[in-house]
């Protein structure tokens, strides 16, 4: 391939990276005061928005309502269970702060034509305590319908990846990326910056591999550039520790929520055993956190592994005696038959809206889930801040809320000056799901306009940064050019590696050293300290990166940002010397929570000019009783 690019210029006021449920959010806010400004508002995706991100399949519930009735959820109830569930590690002023938003954001969606299921009441209807059921397949599209008519076509980049940021003395001042598709680069230079591309799959070495590759419970096309361009800025990072593990049906990912919440079904042991009683005990040991209900979703995962780790498995859903449970409790025969019925076409809608390839499993393997139970399995593990994990940039809080060591002047701002981040981009917030992804993506849609009309004045860039950053998002294509004649198999050559076989060496260093699934999710220094020193090998091959095409490239990059990712991660899970999230991950030699010297944030900043890492500690302050 031809790789003499052409060089886009784009400056605008606010630029938005990513396209997902954070970024439509940021989109609409920044579009509707960005008007009123004057100012120009910019979105990138890697993708194309209608299908982008982790909602492409859809969703079949929204994970975060808090419902009308502020008596009976109160904002302070939905804080104590985040903290809960993260053991004691959250930020609780982001999350207030999400959280006293996110109904509106829901009944947005409603009013774009996302299909809540209702009651015969009217009423939304509830899977849990805090999620609603939606018919959700084109939940996507309808949101970034709502992003796409606020921005305008001409301020949408979509098929553009962002390799890294442009800084300058600790402030922001734009991008660069390239065309996935038409030899382009685009140098994006703006006053603010919106960092919303998701969190990283594939990090680690997955369950799925050859037969299946590429199957994944969050989606493979989430690849670390939130956390690489945060990291490459500058940014103080939070949690990188707090890997996100679900519990999900086996080989097909299918999510577990509806089952254990709406169909309230059972899960056992091979031998019937209920791991949650028969392994309850263990609970204590994590008091305050453990003792509490919701039970914390790194316990639940602890407690399944406990009897998994034994040779206890599988771990079966016990489908179809919670579905009939249900139907009997309808006095009458025939109602009870239509009951199931409905509840059968339930079962299959849940994966039909959001993770179609379960839906194919159960069918392939002759599972009818009113009939038999179904396997459940822990995933390798995930980096999203949005969930139940919490990894991403340390941002300010909002200025009423945030205690004073919290804020830094605009709501959810990195430390770097002008760089926002939302959705999985930002850290120690967790349990944001779509609904708070896309609320936040609001709130720093409005704070990032503000933040672009008091500092109009454009940041000064040098041009050998930006040259070396153009040079650098087209070197895999280079170096396939210049070397591709040396052997007579293109994956194989001296001068070069390939992104398959990267990130294949990625994966293993991960899963064998930083506790991934053929290690049963436990590692310790010694291992810790040798993954790091394969990292080191493996960086300095991530310079001999080859790609043959556009897409290629874009391979190349995405496991260059899922290495930065898989650094961050190693370096905090050896800095934190405890196991606080058991089931997340075990510390073999530091098996205790340690709630005196732990209980804290650790947090680290790269410094891209020195090329060195820092790991501090940042004390927990509490907003609620
Ligand atoms: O059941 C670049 N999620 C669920 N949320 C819910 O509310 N309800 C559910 O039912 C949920 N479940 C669920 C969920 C996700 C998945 C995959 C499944 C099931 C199967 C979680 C939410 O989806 C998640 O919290 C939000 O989507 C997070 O939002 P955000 O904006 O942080 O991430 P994104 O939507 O994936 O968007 C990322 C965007 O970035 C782009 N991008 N663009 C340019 N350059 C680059 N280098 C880029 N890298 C990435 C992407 O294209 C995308 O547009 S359940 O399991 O709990
Ligand atoms: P999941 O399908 O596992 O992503 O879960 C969807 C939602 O249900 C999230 O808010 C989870 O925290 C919650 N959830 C899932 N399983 C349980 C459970 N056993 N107990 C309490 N909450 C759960």
């Amino acid at each position: 391939m031809d790789a003499n690019f052409e060089t886009v210029t784009v400056k605008t006021d606010v630029l938005i990276l990513g396209g997902g449920m954070a970024a439509t959010g940021a989109a609409v806010e920044a579009a509707y005061w960005a008007k009123k400004k004057n100012l120009k508002v910019t979105l990138v995706d890697k993708a194309a928005m209608d299908r982008s991100g982790a909602v492409a399949m859809g969703l079949s519930a929204i994970n975060q309502y808090l419902g009308l009735d502020r008596e009976k959820n109160t904002i302070e109830q939905y804080v104590d269970y985040v903290r809960r569930d993260l053991m004691g590690v959250t930020r609780e002023d982001l999350v207030y702060n999400i959280a006293r938003h996110v109904d509106g954001t829901v009944h947005l969606f409603e009013k774009w034509g996302l299909p809540i299921w209702k009651d015969a009441d009217g009423n939304y209807v509830n899977e849990g305590r805090w999620q609603i059921m939606i018919n959700g397949e084109s939940y996507k599209i309808i949101v970034s319908e709502a992003a796409k008519n606020a921005l305008g076509s001409d301020n949408i980049y979509e098929r553009v990846f962002i390799t890294e940021p442009l800084v300058e003395n600790g402030k922001i001042a734009g991008a660069v990326g390239f065309s996935t598709r038409e030899n382009k680069l685009y140098v994006f230079r703006a006053k603010a910056v919106i960092c919303a591309m998701g969190g990283a799959v594939h990090v680690f070495r997955p369950r799925s591999t050859g037969e299946g590759l590429g199957r994944s419970w969050y989606p493979p096309f989430n690849t670390g550039s939130s956390a690489f361009f945060t990291l490459k800025a500058g940014a103080e990072m939070t949690c990188q520790e707090v890997r996100f593990i679900p519990i999900r049906f086996k080989d097909g990912y299918g999510p577990v929520g509806a089952w254990f919440l709406l169909f309230k079904a059972k899960a056992t042991n091979a031998f019937g055993e209920n791991y949650f009683v028969t392994n309850g005990e263990e609970l204590k040991k994590y008091a305050p956190y453990g003792t509490g209900k919701p039970i914390p979703a790194c316990l639940r995962n602890h407690l399944g592994m406990i009897d998994l780790f034994a040779g206890k498995g599988p771990i079966y859903m016990h489908t179809a005696e919670a579905i009939q449970a249900i139907a009997e409790g309808e006095s009458d025969p025939k109602k009870a038959k239509k009951k199931l019925k409905e509840l059968e076409s339930e079962a299959w809608e849940d994966f039909l809206d959001m993770t179609i390839t379960q839906a194919l499993l159960w069918a392939a393997q002759n599972i009818e889930p009113e009939k038999k139970e179904s396997e459940i399995a822990p995933c390798e593990p995930y980096f999203i801040g949005s969930h139940s994990g919490a990894s991403g940039a340390w941002v300010s809080g909002p200025e009423d809320l945030a205690p004073k060591d919290y804020f830094w002047g605009y709501d959810h701002m990195t430390t770097i000056k002008g760089l926002f981040a939302a959705g999985d981009a930002s850290g120690a917030s967790s349990h944001k799901f779509s609904s708070g992804s896309h609320a936040e993506g609001r709130i720093v849609g409005k704070a990032a306009v503000k933040y672009a009309l008091e500092n109009a004045d454009e940041v000064a860039v040098a041009d050998a940064k930006i040259d070396a950053a153009k040079e650098a998002a087209v070197r895999p294509l280079k170096i396939w050019e210049e070397h591709q004649g040396l052997s007579s198999d293109p994956n194989i050559n001296p001068n070069f590696i390939k992104p398959r076989d990267f990130m294949f060496r990625l994966q293993k260093i991960m899963d064998e050293y930083a506790g991934g699934v053929s290690m049963q999710f436990t590692t310790n220094k010694f291992l810790l300290d040798r993954g790091m020193e394969l990292m080191e090998m493996l960086q300095e091959d991530s310079e001999k990166l080859a790609a043959e095409d556009h897409h290629e490239l874009m391979r190349a990059w995405e496991n260059i940002h899922r290495m930065w990712q898989a650094e961050a991660h190693i370096r905090t899970i050896l800095f934190r010397e405890e196991t606080r999230w058991p089931g997340y991950y075990y510390r073999a030699d530091f098996t205790e929570m340690d709630e005196d010297n732990w209980k804290c944030f650790v947090n680290c900043i790269y410094d891209p000019e020195k090329k060195e890492w820092e790991m501090v500690k940042r004390e927990i302050l509490s907003i609620v009783d």
